[in-house]
């Protein structure tokens, strides 16, 4: 008998309990369990109905994903499929938890599906470069019609148990999963109902089969955003399968996508981020069982953008706040933004039309610090500078309460300089949102050289809680991400100055798959600020100060590195930018040359790696991956490329570390030789992999 899945009896019916944590994802343990009970409970002469349920906090949450990648072990999924589709029994999977993937495919195959209200249903697959592969893309538009399946199929989110119930994915709703199941399926034995084979109905499909626009509409409504991605077009293609060819030759085309799908590159590099994302919640150095600290009510320092941003994200989580302004002018604005914003949500749709009146609710303005007292966790987003925030700290220790966890949002300045302002520097860290805060999904968690383990694992969990991907990092100059996108910054520029253009330089890059170059970065994020810090610093940027001067700070003036019609946030060339290059250039005596995209890649993506090296060397990240989850969650690089690391790799260190060697030489730019460790890495032909692997090890 198997170990994870396990057959008992009630009466006539028949309970298979799928117990695999943490997800009871289908390993081949699992699919052999399944199979094995399956069979038994046909075999069983007193058992005339089965029910497919799992123990633990959810139902099957797909195919064991550690799995793909290595040789097949039996039985395969669809043979496990098939025995539950053709059980001359009534087979029901009643669900809690999330059904996702394989496991939303299984439930599929059974001839009934019923739920508790808190479940979410859903195939996820192509956020892991995949389709589903076990009948899903054939299944599921026979269930609910091809619209939703292909919202669900091509977008990858779940839907919830009501949802299910409104679009027939399932047929109850009940209060525990076991317990409905069974009683829903004493109820289908006694009226005898017949069996439902979604293989054997196509009534859903008739509308789309007379009218094809009904598919392709959908399609190209979920596809908007998936520009490079493979997945999504593949995944649409399989449902269009479903309307065009019989079951069992949708069924063969969708398991050839899926094969092809699952050996991609891409499929790879995001398998791979699904775990560097869930290895960034174990923290380096921490002590086994180390638990959070309660966090109940958070008080946040400054309603301004970041303030309101990082305010919203609790809310959004049911999370009390406290947003604390220093006069009520301030606080009014910043309370209006949030309101609007969540009512802009609301009428696209994105959220109920309660929920801004809700969250709002959930928000309590008040001017003066002394507010920070029945707070568990404050968030300082003050103006940023060393002397106000050290300011701020220090009356943090007067106003809040023991034991709270003090956080920074400074995005550069050293956290440990700002907990030496307070007698309690156990407490203190550092949480940089990225902005749009209440997006953007990164929190780089910043572990100065004193905060206690405790304090930090509050962080992470809270990060956790508020939807945020977590990356804990040391304290440096721009901490991980902005002192890598420095490093790019400074190359971008140089760029210019031999003879690229703004509009070459963001191309590159935006074709690589980054959602904004850096140039046009510049301008959204306004030129004037790194103006004014050059001029505080004595610092020259020749063609930077020479936009600024003649008063183009980007975005907000309607010029920078380039221009914008009004109303308009799109980046036009502009030949004034390309004239005052030109006249810049030719004022300092520099001869252009003509840059090649290629050196425009190399340039804007291996130093950063290189920094990534350094980063890793001092310590700052503890692993590889985190500097990926960095980039992937904060700077949006692009998932099918894994992270700048996990890319290097692909790339080949070797290669990377002779560019940036040679590129130090040609540009005369020390800044460019490679670092110790990509040095050494290249030259004992290893990968930033490796040191991951190696450190598990140890
Ligand atoms: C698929 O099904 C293909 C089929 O169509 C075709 C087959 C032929 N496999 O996220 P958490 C681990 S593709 C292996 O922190 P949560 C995870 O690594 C799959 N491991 O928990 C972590 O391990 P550790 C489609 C998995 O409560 C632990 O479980 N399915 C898998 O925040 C806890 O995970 C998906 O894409 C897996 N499938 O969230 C669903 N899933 O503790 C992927 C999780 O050692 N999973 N682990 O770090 C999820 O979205 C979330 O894990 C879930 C729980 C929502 C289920």
């Amino acid at each position: 008998m198997s170990e994870v899945v396990k057959l008992e009896r009630h009466d006539e019916v028949g309970i298979v309990t799928v117990n695999s944590p943490p997800v009871n994802a289908l390993s081949a343990a699992v699919r052999g369990g399944i199979l094995e009970c399956i069979k038994a409970a046909i075999a069983d002469p007193a058992i005339k109905g089965i029910v497919l349920t799992c123990a633990g906090r959810t139902f099957i949450a797909g195919a064991d994903i550690t799995e793909f990648g290595k040789p097949p072990k039996p039985p395969a999924l669809n043979d496990v499929l098939s025995e539950i589709e053709n059980s001359p029994k009534p087979v029901v999977a009643a669900i809690h938890g999330t059904a996702l993937g394989g496991g939303l495919e299984v439930a599929l195959a059974c001839h009934f599906r019923v739920a508790v209200k808190e479940a979410k249903l859903g195939l996820p697959e192509v956020k892991l470069g995949l389709l589903p592969g076990a009948g899903g893309t054939q299944r599921l538009p026979r269930a609910v019609g091809p619209e939703l399946a292909v919202k669900m199929i091509v977008g990858g989110d779940p839907i919830g148990a009501a949802e299910a119930l409104k679009n027939g994915l399932i047929e109850e709703i009940v209060e525990g999963p076991a317990s409905g199941g069974e009683a829903f399926v004493r109820k289908l034995i006694a009226e005898k109902r017949p069996l439902r084979r979604l293989r054997d109905d196509d009534s859903k499909l008739a509308a789309a089969k007379a009218d094809r626009s009904i598919f392709t509409n959908a399609v190209a409504a979920m596809t908007k955003k998936s520009r490079g991605l493979e997945a999504p077009f593949a995944a649409a293609d399989a449902v269009g399968y479903a309307i065009d060819l019989p079951f069992d030759e949708g069924l063969k085309k969708e398991r050839e996508g899926f094969l092809k799908l699952v050996a991609s590159d891409q499929s790879k590099a995001q398998r791979y981020a699904f775990f560097a994302e869930r290895e960034a919640n174990k923290i380096a150095g921490v002590p086994d069982g180390t638990k959070p600290r309660p966090v109940n009510r958070v008080a946040i320092l400054g309603a301004g953008t970041m303030g309101g941003g990082i305010a919203m994200s609790f809310a959004n989580a049911g999370i009390p706040v406290t947003l604390i302004e220093t006069g009520e002018e301030q606080l009014k604005r910043g309370m209006g933004v949030m309101q609007k914003n969540w009512e802009a949500t609301a009428a696209r749709g994105g959220i109920p039309a309660d929920a801004p009146a809700k969250r709002m609710a959930l928000i309590d303005g008040k001017v003066g610090i002394e507010n920070v007292g029945d707070a568990d966790l404050v968030i300082e987003a003050v103006f940023e500078t060393m002397a106000v925030k050290k300011e701020v700290f220090g009356k943090l220790d007067q106003y809040a309460k023991p034991g709270a966890v003090l956080a920074s949002n400074t995005s550069y300045l050293n956290i440990d300089e700002i907990a030496k302002s307070t007698k309690r520097p156990q407490d203190v860290l550092g949480m940089h949102f990225f902005s749009p805060a209440n997006v953007m999904k990164l929190c780089e968690i910043v572990r100065a050289d004193k905060t206690a383990p405790d304090a930090l694992v509050t962080a992470v969990t809270i990060a956790r809680k508020i939807a945020k991907v977590p990356a804990v990092v040391g304290v440096c100059d721009g901490f991980v991400g902005n002192r890598m996108l420095a490093q790019r910054g400074k190359q971008a520029e140089k760029l210019l100055f031999e003879g690229a253009l703004p509009q070459q330089v963001d191309a590159v890059v935006t074709k690589f798959g980054m959602p904004m170059g850096p140039f046009a970065m510049g301008d959204l994020a306004g030129l004037d600020i790194g103006w004014r810090s050059r001029k505080d610093r004595g610092i020259k940027s020749e063609i930077a100060d020479a936009l600024c001067e003649a008063g183009r700070f980007g975005q907000k003036t309607g010029k920078g590195y380039y221009k914008y019609e009004a109303g308009s946030r799109a980046p036009l060339p502009d030949p004034e930018v390309e004239k005052l290059i030109d006249e810049t250039l030719l004022r300092l005596g520099r001869k252009k040359r003509v840059v090649s995209d290629e050196e425009i890649l190399e340039r804007m993506m291996y130093p950063m790696i290189n920094e990534g090296a350094k980063i890793l060397e001092e310590g700052i990240a503890a692993r590889p991956s985190d500097i990926d989850v960095v980039w992937l969650y904060g700077y949006g690089w692009p998932i099918y490329r894994g992270g700048p690391m996990y890319w290097a790799d692909t790339v080949g260190l070797k290669h990377i570390a002779d560019r940036l060697a040679f590129y130090a030489k040609e540009t005369n730019d020390p800044s460019l030789e490679p670092a110790p460790l990509l040095k050494r890495l290249a030259a004992e032909g290893k990968t930033f992999a490796s040191l991951a692997a190696a450190s598990k090890a140890a």
